[in-house]
């Protein structure tokens, strides 16, 4: 009988050893292809463009399309840019109430305008947040803050701030932790560079952000094996002046952009110009008059297509008289998971060696 059993016994036992063992390797041999993946590199592509133009927000949505999850600690260092964020943003809408000297209309709500002030947003926990969510809640539904917002147009304010501020019960609770759409809203600006690896159909792919190009010009030199350069531009900016002289944001972007299509280092690189925050274009055309910053413009200014349609004759004009196209040019909204799973199938034909360019095969 109890040979019987040591004879069952032994070969479980066995099995369970081997099927550890098997199991040793397989994790082993996972690491050891992710560390091959990291360091090994068939494609390289740039990101290039002016802070907030929306590069960070392009990557984290393909690591999504690549089913590369944010980790745990990802996710929470995500929650604390969101708490600073929101209370960044409301400090935005309270300087703008002042200056444009707007009532309050609950005058008791100078106190929690004098507390979120107060507040230093670079210790930002669930616990200290916790503490700013009921003044944070009262200064939201403010009417002075409401008619602040209203005039947006007038000041700097980021695109995340109602997406956060309309969610206060969500973000608010103390066990919260960001979803993927959240994480997209997040802003934090990429200190230097940034570098994303993704794998998907045995190709490697090394994205690399720059952060805001002319700053950066010097360190072209580092990167003339780049095999396509994207070109992030906010369209939404088409009424915003920017530097001493004054000019227009999108004519601005046209300048950055014949840097870029002039350099030699990226003579062999396909470069892409991608029209970011179409959402944000076509929410803003509807109250702000397209024409009063393009005078040449002909077609109706509050139809995005016809927008659009401008905006590109507008860059590929300026192109042609550098005597160089770009590879591409592209409307997207990075913060749509669906619009930008679309527009990475389309794109993927440009960020592909060389060699694959004449298959026909999208993913
Ligand atoms: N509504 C809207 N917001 C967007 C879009 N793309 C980016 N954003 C938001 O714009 C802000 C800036 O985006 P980022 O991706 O961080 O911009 P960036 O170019 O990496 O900025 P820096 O690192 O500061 O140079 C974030 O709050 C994003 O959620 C878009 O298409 N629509
Ligand atoms: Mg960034």
């Amino acid at each position: 009988m109890a040979a019987n059993i040591f004879s069952c016994c032994v070969p479980i036992r066995q099995y369970r050893q081997r099927e550890q063992a098997r199991r040793a390797a397989t994790a082993r041999s996972e690491a050891i292809d992710k560390e091959l993946a990291r360091t090994r590199t068939d494609l390289k592509v740039l990101l290039l463009g002016s802070p907030g133009s929306g590069k960070s927000t392009f990557i984290k949505q393909l690591r999504s399309i690549h089913g590369d999850e944010f980790t745990n600690e990802e996710v929470e260092r995500y929650r604390d840019v969101i708490y600073s964020n929101v209370i960044e943003g409301l400090k935005a809408l309270l300087d703008a109430r002042s200056k444009l000297r707007i009532p309050w209309d609950d005058a008791a709500n100078e106190e929690h305008a004098a507390r979120v002030i107060d507040c230093d947003t670079s210790q930002l926990n669930p616990r200290t947040f916790a503490t700013h969510v009921s003044s944070c809640k009262a200064l939201w539904v403010d009417n002075g803050i409401q008619e602040a917002y209203k005039r947006r147009d007038e000041f700097q304010l980021e695109s995340y701030v109602r997406y956060f501020l309309d969610d206060l019960d969500r973000i608010g609770n103390e066990d919260y932790l960001p979803n993927s759409q959240d994480i997209c809203h997040a802003h934090q600006t990429t200190p230097g560079v940034a570098e994303y690896v993704g794998e998907s159909h045995g190709l490697v792919r090394r994205f690399v952000d720059l952060g805001a190009p002319l700053r950066y010009k010097k360190v072209f030199a580092h990167f003339d094996d780049a095999r396509a350069v994207l070109y992030f531009v906010s369209v939404d900016k088409f009424d915003q002046d920017q530097g001493i002289d004054g000019a227009n944001h999108l004519m601005q972007e046209c300048d950055t952009l014949s840097v870029i299509l002039n350099s030699r280092h990226f003579a062999r690189a396909h470069i892409c110009v991608i029209f970011n925050k179409t959402d944000l274009l076509e929410e803003k055309i509807k109250h702000v008059n397209f024409n009063d910053f393009f005078p040449q413009f002909d077609g109706d200014p509050s139809n995005v297509d016809h927008v659009k349609k401008f905006i590109l004759e507008l860059f590929e004009e300026r192109c042609r008289s550098w005597g160089r196209d770009p590879f591409f040019m592209y409307f997207i909204t990075a913060v749509d998971p669906i619009n930008m799973k679309f527009v990475w199938s389309a794109m993927s034909d440009v960020v592909r060696p060389a060699s694959w360019l004449s298959s026909l095969v999208l993913y």
